[in-house]
Formats: C-alpha cells, sequence, structure tokens
C-alpha cells in the first residue's frame, strides 16, 4: 500500500506538464502539490532512514463523502523524528498540501509546518518551522534556531508577502521567518512556494541534524508538554476543519485530526483544550466553538528583519 502510494508521488516530477510554456497561460486546475511531496520524501531519504509509520496501514487514502475528492496521507518514522506525515487533498477546484514533521520529545527542534490550500482564485499558505517554545519571551531558543535563518526568512518574505489579519491566538505558534501569505493564482508565485518550501525543509533538517538529544527528564517532559500543547491547538482550532468536515464528515474529519495529523495528542500528555487555553471554556464548561477569542489582528508582519516582535 506505501509503495503504491509512493510511487505516485515519486511518478509526479518527471511529468510536468503543467509547466509554463512560453506564451501559454496558468492553468489553476494543473496546481499540484505533489512534487511538493515528492522533494519532501526523496530529501528526507538522502538525510536520514525513513520507515513507513504504524499509521500508514490506517491512514492511507480516503474518498470524500460525495465522491469527488481524494484525500492521500503518508507517514514515516525516523531516528530523531517522531513523525513526519503528510496529506494533500486534490479536487476539480481545490489543491490542499497539509504536511509536517514532529521531532522526538528528546529535541526541542522546531516543527515543520507546510500548509497550502489553493482554489482557482486563491492560495493560502503557512510555511514555518514552528517553534516549539515561546520565541518572544525565551530569547535563548529564538536565537539558537532563527539568529541564523533570518537571511533565509527575509529572502521569501519580500517574495510571499505577509497574508494580512489572522487568528490572533496563532502568532504564538509562529516563528520570525514564519511565511503566512495568500496570492491569486500564478505561476510565478507558485514557483517561489516550492522553493521556499525546499529551502525551509532543507533548513529544518540541518536543525535536527546538528541537534543533541536531551537527557535531562525534566527538559524532555518540558519539550513533550510544548508539542502536546501545539498538538491539542491545532487538533481543536485549525483553520481547515471545516472543510475536512464538509468532505468526509464530522466523525472521520475528528478521527483523522486526532489520530493521524495531529497524532501524539494520546500518547504525549493529558491535559486537555481547555487546561492549556481556558479562555476558551463556556458557561457551561464545554469548548467556545469560535476559533478565536481575540480576534483577528496583525493586519502587517509583527516582526521586524532583525526578527524582533513588534506586533
Ligand atoms: C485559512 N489557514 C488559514 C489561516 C491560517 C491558516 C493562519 C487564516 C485564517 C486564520 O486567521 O485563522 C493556517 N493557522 C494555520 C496554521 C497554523 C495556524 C498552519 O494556527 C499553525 C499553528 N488549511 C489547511 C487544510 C485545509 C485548509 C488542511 O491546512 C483544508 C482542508 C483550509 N485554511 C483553509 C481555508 C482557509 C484557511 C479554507 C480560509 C478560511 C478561513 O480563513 O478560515
Amino acid at each position: 500500500v506505501v509503495l503504491s502510494t509512493s510511487v505516485g508521488v515519486f511518478s509526479s516530477p518527471h511529468s510536468c506538464w503543467w509547466r509554463r510554456r512560453k506564451g501559454a497561460s496558468f492553468h489553476v486546475s494543473a496546481i499540484s502539490y505533489k512534487k511538493f511531496i515528492g522533494f519532501a520524501l526523496n530529501e528526507a531519504k538522502r538525510q536520514t532512514h525513513l520507515v513507513p509509520s504504524p499509521l500508514q496501514e490506517q491512514f492511507n487514502s480516503m474518498i470524500s463523502v460525495d465522491g469527488k475528492a481524494e484525500l492521500q496521507m503518508l507517514s514515516f518514522q525516523a531516528p530523531k523524528i517522531r513523525l513526519l506525515r503528510s496529506m494533500s487533498i486534490e479536487t476539480e477546484v481545490m489543491q490542499v498540501l497539509d504536511f509536517a514533521v514532529f521531532p522526538e520529545p528528546e529535541f526541542d527542534v522546531p516543527i515543520f509546518c507546510a500548509n497550502c490550500f489553493s482554489t482557482s482564485s486563491t492560495n493560502i499558505v503557512v510555511l514555518d518551522l514552528n517553534p516549539l517554545h515561546d520565541v518572544i519571551g525565551r530569547r535563548d531558543y529564538k536565537d539558537r534556531y532563527y539568529k541564523s535563518l533570518m537571511p533565509l526568512g527575509l529572502k521569501y518574505v519580500e517574495l510571499l508577502p505577509w497574508g494580512g489579519k489572522l487568528t490572533s491566538e496563532s502568532l504564538k505558534f509562529f516563528s520570525p521567518i514564519v511565511l503566512w501569505t495568500r496570492f491569486s493564482p500564478s505561476q510565478d508565485r507558485f514557483d517561489i512556494l516550492y522553493s521556499a518550501f525546499m529551502d525551509y525543509y532543507k533548513a529544518w533538517f540541518e536543525l535536527i541534524k546538528q541537534a543533541v538529544g536531551e537527557t535531562d527528564a525534566s527538559q524532555i517532559m518540558s519539550n513533550r508538554e510544548a508539542q502536546h500543547r501545539y498538538l491539542t491547538w491545532r487538533a481543536e482550532k485549525d483553520p481547515g476543519h471545516r472543510m475536512l468536515t464538509k468532505l468526509i464528515g464530522e466523525r472521520s474529519s475528528k478521527e483523522l485530526l486526532r489520530n493521524f495529523l495531529f497524532n501524539g495528542i494520546n500518547e504525549l500528555g493529558s491535559r486537555t483544550f481547555l487546561d492549556y487555553f481556558p479562555e476558551y471554556c463556556c458557561e457551561d464548561g464545554t469548548i467556545n466553538e469560535k476559533r478565536s477569542i481575540i480576534g483577528k489582528s496583525f493586519e502587517n508582519r509583527p516582526w521586524d528583519k532583525r526578527g524582533e516582535f513588534i506586533g
């Protein structure tokens, strides 16, 4: 099963039929994130010893309720890597990529995060090495992982402008090099996005390669809790939920979110969403369904060129 899926992924970079020919206009239906996945798996295989995750058997491929969309899931593990997983969705009108790599709790290395949502009218993208710990309060952590990456971030920040206001709570999960952008379909932008994806991914592998595993139990615990908090946030409030529920129904979508996309929720900790984010508690003790309590903010990029938070 893994093989057949991978073959599909790997065959696509060789058949770049969508590539721009001189004078040809850009057809949105031609967008595909398959080459992103193909690159990511090849690069990971070059860098480390990937083996299929036990999750692969359960989460492989799904067809949407209306029969029009296929969801493809791939998952692996490797030394230092708890989970490397991908979900892509392709329909006639929409293409989605949700790609993430989570380190083992011995490492406080950031989480690789690429989320792209494309239709014929827009592309919504978050590409980042999401910090595990607070980069606004903990300068040591920020400097350790992001100082040397600022030039890379700045290069793409100029090419992929800030996407405008967003759920304010999301910001503490983002790093000073986050690429949060929206753009209308264009081959040039799509090429820039692919290049950014490759560069950020390679940068992430550099970080994990150099990282030395923590041996102090309380540090490991703190990494574990930080990752659990991140997973808990995304499994509950990620902007893709509504679309996933529409595609595969509420039950399957919950299952996909908790057991595949944000796997680790049941293993890395036992605190609940409301333990981490009590401001979402309704009077009757349930979780407020709003995505944001504070509201949307940050019309402009809230970091300066040195990566200082100015929001
Ligand atoms: C929109 N996706 C967004 C937005 C963000 C993200 C910031 C803008 C809306 C907002 O402000 O919340 C992405 N937010 C993230 C990420 C983190 C975060 C990656 O906090 C990490 C910490 N997006 C997906 C998938 C789908 C998807 C899988 O990743 C669909 C299956 C869809 N994202 C999607 C859609 C929108 C969106 C439809 C626009 C709708 C909206 O603004 O709510």
